[in-house]
C-alpha cells in the first residue's frame, strides 16, 4: 500500500479494503510517500485486532514495537494470522495521524464460518465504516483542548452542518436476502449509536470473535470496536435511513441527512429515505453478548482469583491523562528495541512508570477504574483478545461466558471494567484509550509480556526493522513535517 497526499492509503478514504481467508499469511509493504508539510510525514501502520503472536515487530505501533517509517521509505510487514477470522481494521499508530485519514478496513473471511447458515451476502458491499471527520489537520488539533469532530462519515461519505447536500453512502439490498453487515468504528473520538430504520439485526461477532446470536435494534459502538450483524431484508421495497449518531460532533442529529447513510432495496427509487427515527426498543447491552466458541474467562473464576491481579486507575483529563499517576510519553527508543537490547525489568524500561512487566503463561485480571474526566474511554489491548468479566456501569461479574473482544469501554467517572487474558504472546503490547486525542494526552501503558522470552519468541525480525530507528532519528525537521513543530 502507498501512503500519499494528503494522509491517505492509495488516495482514498477510507483506505482500500484488505481481505484474506482464514489461515492466510500476510505480506503488506507500506510505502511512505507522504509529502504534505501541514501533516505528519512519518508513519507506522497497526493491524488492529491481529494478535501478531511471534511477530511483535510487525504490530506497527510507533515507539512501542518500532520506530516510525520515514518519508520515502517503506517497511514490509510479514505475519501469520492462524485461527483468527472476522472484522478488523488498520490505521496509523503514529501520534494522532489516523485522524487525518489513514485508516481502512481489514476482513478475514472464514470459509467454514459456523454461523454462515445465518446469511447470504458477506462481501465488500456489506462493510460499513463509521468515522469522524475534522476540517482542521491533526497536528493543529492535538494542541487544542476539547476537540470535537466536524462531522461523521459512513463509508467515507457524509454531510455536515451548513454544508452542501452531498452524496451519501448507499447499501444496496435485495428483498428476501440476509446480509452480514460488518460495522467498524474507526473514529478518533466519538462512539456511535447505530441503527437502521424499520429493521432489527442480529449481532454475531464482536471484534473478531463470534458471539451467540443476539437480536437488537440499536448498538453503541466505541472507537476501535467492530460488530457483525445479520440484517434480513424482509421489509417493503423502499429507502431506509441508516443512522450513526456520534457522541461528540459539531454536526448533531439527523436533519438534512447528516450522520446517515441509505439502505436501498433493489427496485426502490433513487431518493433520500423519509423513514422516521424511532426510539430503540432492544438496544445492545454488552453483558448480553456471549462468546460462541470455547466461552469462559481463563483462570479460576471470581474477582481477584487470577495469577496476576492488576488495578489501573485512570485520572486527570484535559490536557493530560494519567494511568496510576503517570502520563504516557512515547520513549525515544521503542520498547521492543529496549527489550531486545537487554532491558528486562520494569525499572529498566522506558517510559518510566508506564511499562508493566508480566510473567509468561499467567492469567491476568485487569481492573481499570476511571476517576477522571473525558470518558467513556474505549480501552484497546494489542496482541490479544480478552474476556470482559465486568462491563463498565454493570455490577455483575461473568466468568462463565462473557463477551471476548479487543476494545472495551472502561466507563466514565466512578465506573470500572474488568478483563482477563493469558500472557501467551511474549513482547511489548500497547494498552491505550482508542480516543486518539486521549492516547496523545497520555492515556496508555505498555504490557511487556515475559521480556526474557521476547527474542526467542520473535525470532524472524527482518534487518529492515533494525534500520527504522537510525533512519528516523536522522530526519531533519523539514523531513519530519508538522510533527517537527
Ligand atoms: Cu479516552
Amino acid at each position: 500500500m502507498a501512503l500519499n497526499a494528503p494522509t491517505l492509503v492509495d488516495g482514498t478514504f477510507p483506505g482500500p479494503l484488505i481481505t484474506a481467508q482464514k489461515g492466510d499469511n500476510f505480506a503488506i509493504e507500506v510505502i511512505n510517500q507522504l509529502t504534505d508539510d501541514t501533516m505528519f510525514k512519518s508513519t507506522s501502520i497497526h493491524w488492529h485486532g491481529l494478535y501478531q503472536n511471534g511477530t511483535n515487530y510487525a504490530d506497527g505501533t510507533s515507539f512501542v514495537t518500532q520506530c516510525p517509517i520515514a518519508q520515502n521509505h517503506s517497511f514490509l510487514h510479514t505475519f501469520a494470522v492462524p485461527n483468527q477470522a472476522g472484522t478488523y481494521w488498520y490505521h496509523s499508530h503514529y501520534s494522532v495521524q489516523y485522524c487525518d485519514g489513514l485508516r481502512g478496513a481489514l476482513v478475514i473471511y472464514d470459509p467454514n464460518d459456523p454461523l454462515a447458515y445465518m446469511y447470504d451476502v458477506d462481501d465488500a458491499s456489506t462493510v460499513i465504516t463509521l468515522a469522524d471527520w475534522y476540517h482542521v489537520v491533526a497536528p493543529v488539533l492535538r494542541h487544542v483542548v476539547g476537540v470535537i469532530p466536524t462531522s461523521s462519515l459512513i463509508n467515507g461519505l457524509g454531510r455536515y452542518s451548513g454544508g452542501p447536500p452531498s452524496e451519501l453512502a448507499v447499501i444496496s439490498v435485495e428483498q428476501g436476502k440476509r446480509y452480514r453487515m460488518r460495522i467498524i468504528a474507526m473514529s478518533c473520538d466519538p462512539n456511535f449509536l447505530f441503527s437502521v430504520d424499520g429493521h432489527n439485526f442480529t449481532v454475531i461477532e464482536a471484534d473478531g470473535v463470534l458471539t451467540e446470536p443476539l437480536v437488537v435494534d440499536q448498538l453503541q459502538i466505541f472507537a476501535g470496536q467492530r460488530y457483525s450483524v445479520v440484517l434480513v431484508a424482509n421489509k417493503p421495497v423502499n429507502n431506509y435511513w441508516i443512522r450513526s449518531l456520534p457522541s461528540d460532533s459539531a454536526t448533531v442529529g439527523f436533519g438534512g441527512g447528516v450522520n446517515s447513510a441509505i439502505l436501498r432495496y433493489v427496485g426502490a427509487p433513487v431518493a433520500d429515505p423519509i423513514t422516521p427515527n424511532t426510539r430503540a426498543q432492544i438496544p445492545l447491552v454488552e453483558t448480553d453478548l456471549h462468546a460462541l466458541i470455547n466461552p469462559g474467562a481463563p483462570g479460576i473464576p471470581g474477582y481477584g482469583n487470577a495469577d496476576i491481579n492488576l488495578h489501573l486507575a485512570i485520572s486527570g483529563g484535559l490536557p493530560n491523562f494519567y494511568v496510576n499517576g503517570v502520563s504516557f510519553q512515547p520513549p525515544t527508543v521503542p520498547v521492543l528495541l529496549q527489550i531486545l537490547s537487554g532491558a528486562q525489568q520494569a525499572s529498566q524500561l522506558l517510559p518510566n512508570g508506564s511499562v508493566i512487566v508480566l510473567e509468561a503463561n499467567k492469567v491476568v485480571e485487569l481492573t481499570m477504574s476511571s476517576t477522571g474526566l473525558g470518558g467513556p474511554h474505549p480501552m484497546h489491548l494489542h496482541g490479544h483478545s480478552f474476556d470482559v468479566v465486568q462491563s463498565a456501569g454493570n455490577s455483575t461479574f461473568n466468568y462463565l461466558n462473557p463477551v471476548r473482544r479487543d476494545v472495551v469501554n472502561a466507563g466514565s467517572n466512578g465506573q470500572q471494567m474488568v478483563i482477563r487474558w493469558v500472557t501467551d504472546n511474549s513482547g511489548p503490547w500497547f494498552l491505550h484509550c482508542h480516543i486518539d486525542w486521549h492516547l496523545d494526552m497520555g492515556l496508555a501503558v505498555v504490557m511487556a509480556e515475559s521480556p526474557s522470552d521476547t527474542l526467542a519468541h520473535n525470532n524472524a525480525i527482518p534487518a529492515e526493522w533494525d534500520q527504522l530507528c537510525p533512519i528516523y532519528d536522522s530526519l531533519s525537521p523539514e523531513q519530519l513535517g508538522a510533527e517537527g513543530s
